[in-house]
């Protein structure tokens, strides 16, 4: 069949699907694109044809900027559990180099996103062409050789022979749970308008089988007999859970064992918020139930988690001196986090045999009755802070409470960086698994509004009346807010909470805590008498930037306006496009605290009182910082 390397991409990324559970989802459901020269005439011209010729094969999407694209792709991703993604077309150079950080971004949280950036010509003759990099020590590098280390999968296709290859190893690490993240093939722009003659199997449909590997007997016996002679076992929940669908599993385990479940960011949904045995966030972003439990629990059983720095409370949460870990993770590689006893299987069928091996086994009533009273004593305080009436502006909670309230338990809230995600983290009631879509292992700005796209768009054919609720702060919103207008276009209902506080409330609390006095942190003017950015606040509106944008907006001056203007727009029509509700609160109003500690390191040598004071205080706190290397406890090993 002869077409060029655009069209047989176009081609074989239309006939890929996954399959799990019996269950067969399309692959790449579609391709995002920012056209330039480097793949206009390429790949673009592949999408065209394809559009005339076979509507639906691959829809296409436009995006106002290449990161954008990249986040609107892994929140369709994280949506749909990793069974199906999107494609992302860029021109060479600067486009290219955008989607780095998405790539960065999904690779960090194992969500998998096909990314195809134009490159510089293969056959050289007009070097150096535009955006080209040149490196004078290595003429075969270009730009898009950054992708490397945030893919985990990338190839470029020198000549069309190449294409099959590369597909199929593409397809191959997408689906694979084990390996997923960004995969990157690089397109040069002149071998993207070549044609060849392709075998017509290359484009026969393909289903990829997810796999649930079983855990390995000897390995789940080990985690058995630990787990047994456990007294104070904790469960930390991560996303593993939830993209392997075994969030009945984890509470059939919880319910069957009395073992207590902690969540991480990706894992929160794990629970039910109100189930007795939830004991909600973890770490350094935590509930005190969890992070009491967590400090005292002598085996840790880590299901689905890359135990970041803000699970660990950066190696503070674990305190019990003999505290061991089971990991079952569908990698080696978390697996052996801690010094854990590795089960590496699939979250699901993992929990299954467990189940089965653990019949007749549970914790003490008492262990199981604390729990389930720090659970409700901890929902009031998220009560409290949900309903904490803060004058003149509100405080954030409020917020985050008022979103809670007016969303339906299936609806989604997203967010990724900011003060925003340790109080949800901490206070948002979750009622369903794919409730909770907080990015935070890149924690990147800019991420919401895009992601939002991608997530209405996953649920649109088959769950229209899932609402998405995109909470966004004004540092966040001014990094990358474009995407509004990819929603504006295609009719995609995302409601959008701004919260404008002026700056940083995140890390100027972070600093005045380290002692930089909050330094750098708040949108403020130079002031004429100091010469520093103490002057008066700004005069950005960003809701009238949001209108420029064609949005439908409002502003809420109040708790109660917030409330009114969320429920008319739950109200809005599915296909009406966004909405985006303004409100303004307080930066200085805080979230309850639950004491966990995160390590940002704090000058050793200050001349101001209040670094020096901080470093004190860190170095207080870095005396609880454990290891977390320990060998099975033995006589030998406790002697
Ligand atoms: C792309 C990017 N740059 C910098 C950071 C570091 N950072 C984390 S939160 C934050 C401020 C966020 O401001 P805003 O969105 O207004 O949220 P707020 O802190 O006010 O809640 C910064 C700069 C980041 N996470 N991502
Ligand atoms: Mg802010």
């Amino acid at each position: 069949m002869r077409l060029t390397v655009g069209q047989a991409t176009v081609r074989f990324l239309a006939a890929q699907h996954t399959e799990r559970d019996g269950v067969e989802h399309r692959l790449i459901a579609g391709c995002f694109g920012i056209f330039g020269h480097g793949n206009v005439a390429g790949i673009g011209q592949g999408l065209l044809e394809a559009e005339l010729d076979a509507p639906g094969a691959l829809p296409y999407y436009q995006a106002r900027n290449e990161q954008g694209m990249v986040h609107a792709a892994v929140g369709f991703a994280r949506m749909r559990n990793r069974l199906s993604t999107l494609a992302c077309t860029s021109s060479i150079g600067p486009g290219a180099t955008n989607m780095v950080t998405g790539a960065a971004l999904a690779t960090i949280n194992r969500l998998p996103v096909l990314l195809l950036p134009g490159d510089v010509f293969a056959t050289r003759v007009a070097d150096p062409v535009l955006q080209q990099l040149e490196a004078p020590h290595s003429p075969d590098v270009s730009v898009n050789d950054a992708f490397r280390p945030v893919s985990r999968y990338f190839d470029r296709v020198w000549r069309p022979e190449q294409l099959p290859a590369a597909l199929l190893g593409a397809m191959r690490v997408l689906t694979d749970p084990a390996e997923t993240g960004a995969v990157t093939v690089a397109l040069p722009q002149d071998v993207q308008a070549e044609s060849f003659d392709w075998p017509a199997e290359l484009f026969a449909r393909r289903v990829w089988h997810v796999a649930r590997p079983v855990p390995e007997p000897a390995s789940l016996a080990r985690a058995v007999d630990v787990i047994r002679g456990a007294e104070r076992p904790l469960v930390v929940a991560g996303g593993g859970v939830i993209y392997s669908e075994a969030t009945e599993a984890l509470r059939a385990f919880a319910e069957a064992t009395g073992i207590p479940v902690a969540e991480t960011q990706a894992g929160k949904g794990s629970l039910p918020y109100d189930h007795p045995l939830a004991l909600g966030a973890v770490g350094a972003t935590g509930t005190t139930p969890a992070n009491r439990f967590a400090r005292e629990a002598d085996v840790v059983i880590g299901i689905g988690t890359r135990y970041s720095d803000f699970t660990t409370a950066s190696r503070t949460a674990f305190q019990e001196p003999g505290v061991r870990f089971v990991n079952v993770n569908i990698t080696g590689f978390d697996g052996a986090k801690h010094a854990g006893l590795p089960v590496v299987a699939d979250a699901r069928v993992a929990l299954e045999a467990l189940i089965e091996a653990l019949r007749g086994w549970q914790t003490g009533a008492g262990y199981r009755e604390l729990a389930a009273t720090l659970n409700a004593d901890w929902d009031a305080v998220v009560e409290a802070a949900y309903t904490a009436g803060h004058t003149p502006l509100p405080a954030q909670t409020e917020v985050i409470g008022t979103v809670n309230e007016v969303s339906e338990p299936r609806d989604v809230v997203i967010n990724a960086a900011g003060s925003m995600p340790g109080e949800l983290h901490k206070l948002w009631r979750t009622r369903d698994p794919k409730g909770y879509h907080v990015e935070y292992g890149y924690s990147t700005m800019g991420y919401e509004i895009a992601a939002g796209v991608g997530v209405r768009m996953a649920v649109l054919d088959h769950e229209p009346d899932r609402d998405v609720f995109v909470l966004v702060g004004d540092g966040s919103y001014l990094m990358m807010a474009q995407e509004l207008v990819t929603a504006v276009q295609e009719g995609i209902k995302i409601i959008v909470v701004l919260v404008q506080n002026h700056g940083f409330a995140s890390i100027g609390s972070l600093s005045e805590s380290l002692g930089s006095q909050r330094f750098g942190t708040s949108y403020r003017y130079r002031s004429g008498a100091s010469g520093r950015l103490d002057g008066d606040v700004l005069p950005v509106d960003l809701a009238a930037n949001a209108v420029s944008l064609g949005v439908r907006v409002v502003r809420a001056g109040s708790v109660d306006e917030l409330e009114a203007a969320l429920r008319d727009a739950k109200a809005a029509p599915a296909d009406g496009g966004p909405v985006l509700v303004h409100v303004e609160t307080d930066p200085l109003a805080g979230a309850p605290d639950s004491d966990a500690w995160w390590d940002v390191p704090v000058s050793e040598t200050a001349s101001l009182d209040t670094t020096r004071s901080a470093r004190a205080e860190y170095e207080r706190h870095k005396k609880a910082q454990r290891p977390l290397i320990g060998p099975e406890r033995t006589k030998e090993n406790d002697a």
